[in-house]
């Protein structure tokens, strides 16, 4: 073998043990390079080795001096991919992190499910030209019963279908409270306070939605909670029929719940409606109810200054929790108010 041959083996070796040790990314691969290159019985570099012994005799001192640097510049690689391997960068990084793991997820919190249903039925409403209205959750006797036309004798009012307030009074301390007295505010039982409020405060032609909780005494149980949500509607102007409040609340269940529901209306009775009905959804073969309506009684005008033979109008109140239920196929009610997220973070 001649000198150049030799001498473009040995630079040939070299560039192939570098690039086999730094591209080594664990011990054993970095090991079996080790072995390949550097192996005291079969390593390349023993190999060229054993080919000194052919080259002419003037040739030998060059190609010795050749041989012992391209030994010494593969060790040196084999010592510093060794290093690197070791984590000897001195970068301070800390060995145990590994950047190819999976991470911690932030658990975001997200809308309540009945906050959810309020935006959707606000939604649906603000489509059939209804605004938003909204009255506070303590309430007077005049605003939750006298205006809407509920005496003082009536069943609605008594102590224990209501919240009402232990209003402190006098500076002995002393609480002021009889259930029932006049003065005395209660946590308001129905969203319809807020039909005096919106009629009180402008004029027909009107046509308001007003979405909240309200409060009452019931034993919670797979279908009541004593705080709940209500939709109350209220639609004022010249020749309202009963007719027009069927289509609303008829499209409004289209709307929410499907187009083959269908709509009816039973009989009954509330002191602030005339004639008054109970609402109910046929959904999936069952007729399920789902709040009250009626034309506005002209007492109820009349206790907020309208004149009951120029206007007329409609109202109806829905249970907001009953909505989400059906819609979602929740089966207790107590469950949207358990704070158990496994629950929540269904929706
Ligand atoms: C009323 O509250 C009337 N203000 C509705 C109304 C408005 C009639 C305007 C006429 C004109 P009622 O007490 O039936 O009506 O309640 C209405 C709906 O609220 C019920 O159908 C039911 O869906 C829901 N609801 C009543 N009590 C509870 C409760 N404890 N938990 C959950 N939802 C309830």
């Amino acid at each position: 073998m001649s000198l150049d041959q030799f001498l473009s083996r040995l630079d040939q070796l070299q560039s192939d043990a570098e690039s086999a040790f730094t591209s080594a990314s664990d011990a054993a691969a970095l090991e079996e390079a080790r072995v390949t290159f550097l192996g005291a019985k079969k390593g390349q570099l023993k190999d060229i080795q054993k080919m000194l012994g052919g080259i002419e005799k003037a040739d030998k001192p060059a190609a010795g001096a050749k041989l012992n640097a391209v030994k010494s510049a593969i060790n040196s690689a084999f010592e510093g991919a060794q290093q690197n391997l070791a984590g000897g960068d001195d970068s301070g990084a800390d060995p145990t992190f590994d950047p190819t793991l999976p991470g911690t997820r932030p658990s975001l919190g997200h809308i309540h499910p009945i906050t959810q249903t309020n935006s959707h039925l606000t939604e649906i409403m603000g489509r059939m030209g209804f605004e938003v209205a909204e009255g506070p959750e303590v309430e007077d006797p005049w605003h939750n019963f006298v205006a809407l036309n509920i005496p003082e004798d009536h069943p609605a009012r008594d102590p224990l279908d209501n919240f009402y307030l232990a209003t402190a009074k006098d500076p002995s301390g002393k609480s002021s409270v009889s259930a029932g007295d006049e003065g005395s505010q209660l946590l308001r039982s129905q969203t319809s306070t807020v039909q005096i409020r919106v009629m009180k405060e402008g004029q027909p032609p009107i046509r308001i939605i007003s979405l909240g909780r309200v409060y009452r005494p019931d034993a919670p149980d797979a279908t009541h909670f004593p705080m709940f949500h209500q939709m109350e509607g209220l639609l004022v102007d010249t020749n309202v029929t009963m007719a027009n409040l069927k289509t609303v609340l008829r499209v409004f269940a289209n709307n929410y719940l499907g187009e083959d529901v269908e709509i009816r209306f039973r009989p009954s009775f509330f002191p602030f409606t005339e004639p008054s009905v109970e609402v109910d959804f046929l959904w999936n073969g069952t007729w399920i109810e789902f709040g009250g309506a009626g034309m506005i009684d002209p007492n109820v005008f009349a206790a907020v200054g309208y004149d009951p033979e120029k206007v007329s109008g409609f109202a109806f109140g829905l249970g907001v929790e009953r909505l989400c239920m059906r819609r979602h196929g929740i089966t207790d009610i107590r469950d949207l108010y358990s704070g158990d997220l496994r629950f929540l973070k269904q929706f």
